[in-house]
């Protein structure tokens, strides 16, 4: 199985600022943390990320017929995006939204998600660990719809 791993805008600067909120560690850490998850789950994963909208939206559209999941953390374009969210519907893979912190405990403008909409499972404030959450999830929802 192949997996597109999605970071949207900012990410890029973890551990800089906002320890509080997203942890110490940095960005180099979390790519770390990622490629070792998917070898745990035996999956083979590339990692994206970007912060303009439309290169997601692009990737996104590049993405079908080559990977068999997203795993999206689409940032601040969580909460404005409709066109990640077309992209995603429109390629109709299956897909899993992470959050470093718990949006849903946060400021009211995070309290949408419309990547999330097109999304089968999202893991919020769980750090880093949702990405493994998520990695394992979309494996076994892939093997359940091919049984
Ligand atoms: O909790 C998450 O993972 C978020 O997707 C992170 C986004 C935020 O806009 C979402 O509402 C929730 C922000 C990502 C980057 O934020 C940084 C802030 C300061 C220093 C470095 C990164």
């Amino acid at each position: 199985m192949n997996f597109l791993v999605i970071n949207g805008p900012n990410l890029n600067l973890l551990g800089l600022r906002e320890p509080e909120i997203y942890g110490r560690q940095d960005f180099a850490a979390l790519q770390s943390f990622i490629r070792r998850a998917a070898a745990e789950a035996g999956v083979e994963v590339e990692l994206f990320q970007h912060n303009h909208e439309g290169a997601i939206v692009d990737k996104i559209q590049a993405a079908y017929g080559v990977f068999d999941g997203i795993v999206i953390n689409p940032a601040a374009y969580t909460h404005t995006s409709v066109a990640i969210l077309d992209a995603l519907k429109a390629v109709a893979l299956p897909a899993v939204e992470v959050h470093l912190s718990d949006v849903s405990k946060r400021e009211s403008f995070r309290q949408i998600s419309y990547a999330g909409m097109a999304c089968v499972k999202t893991y919020m404030g769980l750090g880093f660990e949702g990405y493994r959450e998520a990695i394992h999830y979309l494996r076994q929802y892939i093997e359940g719809e091919r049984a």
